[in-house]
Parts: C-alpha cells; structure tokens; sequence
C-alpha cells in the first residue's frame, strides 16, 4: 500500500499536517514541468526561485526522513505535466491511492480533479492549511454579493482577534489608518536595503535554458536574491519588523527614483509559495507594535494588506472563477506598449517601474497599480495581455492573487467588483506622491504640447470616452465636474493630444 501525495511549487509549507509524521507508505512527489513553466512567459528568478525553493524543500523532507521522488525539469522521464506524469509515477510505486493539497490556482485544480478521478485510485484532497479563510467559505460568501474590503476585514479582524480591545472594538478606536499613510518620501529616513541572498543558481539556470524554457528578464543567477526555504523567508521577515515596519504605512504610497523597496516587506514570494503563514506574519507585527517599536497607523496598514487584501482577493478569484478571467468591462483591446518588455520609454516613472521589474522581478503595490497599472488602464490595453504581463513578471504572481488585483482593481475589466472606482491619476498624482517628474523628459503640468505629460491627455481622454459607464459613480462627480468646466478649446486639444500619443504609444 502506497499513497503519493503532491506538493505544488506554491505549496513548500513545512509545518503542514501532512509532515507532522513519518510514514514509509507516503512518498511525496514533486515535479519541475512545462506545463507550469510555459502557461505564460515567466520572469527568469520567478521559474529559478520556484524551483531552487522546491528543490531545498524537497531536501529538507528527506532530511527529515520522509520518502521523496523530485522529478527535475531536465529528467528524460519528465512528461512535463502533472497529469501526464501521474500515470508512470503510480506504476514506478505500485501506488495504490493519491492525496494531494487544494491547488490555489482554477486551471491546476481542474487538471488535477481529472487527473485523480482518470486514475481510478482512492483519492483526498486536504487544505493547505495556508490561508485565514478556508476556499471554500471565501468562495460561498462571495458567491452573489462580494462586500466591500473594509467590511470583509473588519470581519476578519474580529474573529482573529487582531489588533482588539478587550470589549471587542478596534485598537486607538479606528478600524482604518489609511489616511495617514499617504506620504511622499523625501529621502529621509533612509530606506533600509532589504536583506537580499546571494545564491548561486548558476547551474539550476543551465538546467532551466537547457530545457528550452523561455523567459523574460535578469535571471542573476550568480547571485540569486529572493529567500529560497522557510529559515531565510523568517530572516527576511524579521529584518522587515525590525528595520522597516515603523515606516511602512507612512510611505506605503510613495513612488521614487531612488528607492524600488522603500520601507515595503517584500514577502510575497516567500508568503505566496506557503515558506511563510500569514498568521506569523501578522503575529509578527503585531508584537512589534505591543513592544512600542512600531506605531499603530504603520502596523493596522501593514495587517491590511494581508489580512484584508490578500485574503479578499482570493475569496474573489474562487467565487468568480472561471468567467472573472474574460471580464472586460470597459471593452479595452489596445496592445500593450514594447516598452513594457524593454523599460525604453521617456517616462520616468514608467522606465523606473518596468525597469525594476525586468531587473527584480518586483516592483511595490503603487508601481503596480498608479504606475504600469494605471497607464495600461488609461491607454484601454487588452486585459488578457496586461494579465498575461502581470502573471508573468512578478516573483509572487499566481493567478489567485495576481488576476483580482489586475483584471479588477487596476483594470477595473470587472466593472467594479474589486474596487468601487478605476484606480485612475493623472500626472498630478505622480507628482504629488514622487520625484520621478522631477527629471522626466515629460512636464506634469501640461496638458498638451510637445512635452506635456502623457498621463494628463490620457487621465482625461479615458474619463471623455467612458462617460457612459462613469459618470453615474457617485466617486467620480467631481472629475466630471472639473471636466465639464474647462474650456471648449482646452478639452479638445486635451482630446487631441491623447489621440496623438494613442497613435504613437510605443514611441512615448
Ligand atoms: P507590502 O507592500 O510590503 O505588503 C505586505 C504584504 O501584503 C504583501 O507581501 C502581500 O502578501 C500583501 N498584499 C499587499 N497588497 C495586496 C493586494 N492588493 N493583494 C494581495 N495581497 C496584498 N500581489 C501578489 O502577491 N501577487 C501578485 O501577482 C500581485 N499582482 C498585483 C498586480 C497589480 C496590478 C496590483 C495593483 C497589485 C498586485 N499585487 C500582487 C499586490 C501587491 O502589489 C503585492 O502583494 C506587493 O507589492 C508585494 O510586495 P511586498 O511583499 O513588498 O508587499
Ligand atoms: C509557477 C510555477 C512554475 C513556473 N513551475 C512550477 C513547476 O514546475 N512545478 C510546480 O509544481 N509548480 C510550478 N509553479 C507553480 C504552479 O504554477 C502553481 O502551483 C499553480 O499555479 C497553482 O497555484
């Protein structure tokens, strides 16, 4: 009698039941594959990172005395799938039933339902004991009314007993700090380096090119940065709580030429492929702030985005799933700009996000949404190509949590499910929350001209063409009373310079 059970590149959480004890009729099976490394182009350290955590992980396993059969990408039994390599992964074994943990992402867990029930073998599907909220009542809850995130937080606040009173209201009498959490970062305090790694990967990386994946961006294999088992992801976290958290609300919307990290966590990637739980990350802050070493505006800030976003936007993805990946509300099909695949364009700020992104694999919430986000949103680009961009680039990006935050809150391809509003700005935004204008080809006060800001015409020229749609969004009535009130000549040379640069986007 054996029993294989798989774990998923996202699935590396050491302190799952499934490792609690020993069993010689278990073997864990873990596969490098082309069916994940190929579904969309892949920045190179998210592939390297993937598969250098699950080769640790499955060290760490045998260490531990558990059986493990670790099917490399380079391995000539590999039929790069997990279906596919379900078949002779059972008769190598002689295995008589299968297990495995719920798949986060809609398209791995159809695969493997069929996979399992194809085998004809006895079959479990358990938790991966990950996530605050179990799928399946996220899904449920959301499945006809999705709440608005601040009511689904406070929610989850109360019933993780998180940042409470003891009479069961929220700590300093707020739910919501947000508004303090607005600053631009004068370059002052400095903003700690993060504690990147440095890994060599070099011969993982000849195995991955060996096997002909295709790639975007710098692999750094020499010196790999980004935390590969749970001991490094826990120092990352430490070093974040000790040197970053008392500033992470403050400047959690500053945008800078200076800085790519600022005072962010930089733990998705070690969050979203389960080295770390999101209950000790929380934890975690949460006793820095009962130790006077953070204050309670950075700290409820911090606990919102994981609390509050990241379990949101999962709840979102399987309640929605699968037609919330065609959504495209606003019926937008522009290809998106080469640039993005090259950072070569004149705009600051937009050559600073893409380009660090090519270069870490990462760029921060903001650069995320008012930046590359906002400029896709504004210019009416393809939905399925800004996804397939943001899948792609980002060391943390799995459809779960990537698809909601694209699609619904950057794109707003959902009509408003994720956020009451397009997340939409002008240069004045730019300005306002970074120094990027500063030396940018482009002026941020110019509507239009030969060097007017192309985010002024394109903020007006988006809000003109969806009016239909928009100006019934109470949120929005100002922005159209601003509108209505420019000169006749003014909106149309507005209009006309967005035409202009639309004609000739890959040039910007
Ligand atoms: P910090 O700013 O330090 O935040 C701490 C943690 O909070 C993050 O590690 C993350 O786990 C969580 N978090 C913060 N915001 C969100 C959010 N909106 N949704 C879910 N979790 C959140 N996050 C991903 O993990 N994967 C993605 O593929 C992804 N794609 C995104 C695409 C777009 C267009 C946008 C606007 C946001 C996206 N995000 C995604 C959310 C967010 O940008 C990243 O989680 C964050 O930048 C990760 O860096 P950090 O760890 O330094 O985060
Ligand atoms: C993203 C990814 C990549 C690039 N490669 C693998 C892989 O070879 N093997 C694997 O088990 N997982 C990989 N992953 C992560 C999966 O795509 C992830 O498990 C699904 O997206 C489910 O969330």
């Amino acid at each position: 009698m054996t029993c294989l059970r798989l774990i998923l590149g996202d699935q590396l959480n050491a302190r799952h039941a499934w490792l609690r004890e020993r069993r010689d009729d278990v073997v864990y099976v873990l596969m490098e594959v082309r069916s994940e490394t190929d579904y969309v182009r892949h920045h190179a350290q998210k592939v390297l990172g993937i598969f250098a955590a699950m080769r640790r992980f499955a060290e760490a396993l045998v260490q531990a005395g558990h059986r493990v059969e670790y099917v490399r990408i380079g391995d000539p039994r590999n039929r790069h799938g997990f279906a596919t390599n379900l078949p002779w992964l059972i008769g190598q074994f002689g295995a008589t039933r299968l297990e495995r943990m719920e798949a986060d992402e809609w398209r791995v867990e159809q695969a493997l339902t069929e996979a399992f029930a194809a085998s004809g073998l006895p079959h479990a599907v358990v938790s991966a004991e990950h996530f605050l909220l179990e799928r399946d009542e996220a899904a449920k809850r959301f499945a006809t009314k999705v709440p608005r995130m601040e009511f689904f937080y406070r929610e989850l606040r109360r019933r993780h007993a998180i940042l409470l009173e003891a009479d069961g209201e929220p700590r300093g009498g707020r739910w919501n700090f947000d508004v303090e959490n607005r600053a631009k970062w004068p370059g002052d305090p400095p903003a700690p380096p993060w504690p990147w790694q440095k890994h060599d990967l070099r011969q993982l990386w000849d195995e991955i090119t060996a096997a002909g994946v295709q790639t975007m961006g710098e692999p750094s294999a020499g010196a790999f940065g980004w935390p590969l088992s749970r001991r490094e992801a826990k120092a990352w976290l430490a070093d974040f709580v000790a040197h970053r958290l008392a500033q992470f609300g403050r400047f959690q919307d500053a945008l800078s030429e200076h800085s790519s990290t600022l005072f962010h966590a930089g733990l998705s990637f070690a969050l979203n492929t389960k080295m770390l739980h999101p209950r000790e990350v929380i934890e975690a802050a949460v006793t820095a702030f009962e130790r006077g070493e953070a204050d309670l505006a950075a700290t409820e800030g911090f606990v919102r985005q994981i609390l509050g976003w990241r379990e949101y936007v999962r709840g979102i993805y399987w309640a929605r799933m699968p037609g919330y990946a065609t959504l495209n509300t606003l019926d937008a099909g522009r290809t998106l700009p080469a640039w993005f695949w090259t950072a070569d364009t004149r705009m600051a700020c937009l050559r600073a996000a893409i380009g660090q992104s090519l270069q870490l694999g990462y760029a921060h919430h903001i650069e995320r949404l008012m930046v590359t986000g906002n400029f896709a949103l504004l210019a009416g680009c393809d939905p399925d190509e800004v996804d397939r961009w943001y899948l792609g680039i980002y060391v943390d990006a799995f459809e779960w949590v990537e698809l909601p935050n694209t699609r619904g809150m950057s794109q707003f391809a959902d009509g408003g499910i994720v956020g009451s509003k397009p997340y939409s700005g002008s240069a004045a935004y730019s300005h306002r929350q970074s120094d990027h204008c500063e030396g940018c080809h482009y002026r941020h006060t110019l509507r239009h001209g030969e060097r007017a800001c192309p985010f002024n015409s394109l903020y007006w020229h988006f809000h003109a063409r969806h009016r239909g749609l928009l100006d019934r969004n109470p949120r929005l009535g100002m922005t159209y009373r601003n509108w209505d009130r420019m000169e006749p000549g003014e909106r149309t040379a507005t209009l006309a310079q967005a035409e202009s640069y639309l004609a000739r986007v890959d040039e910007l």
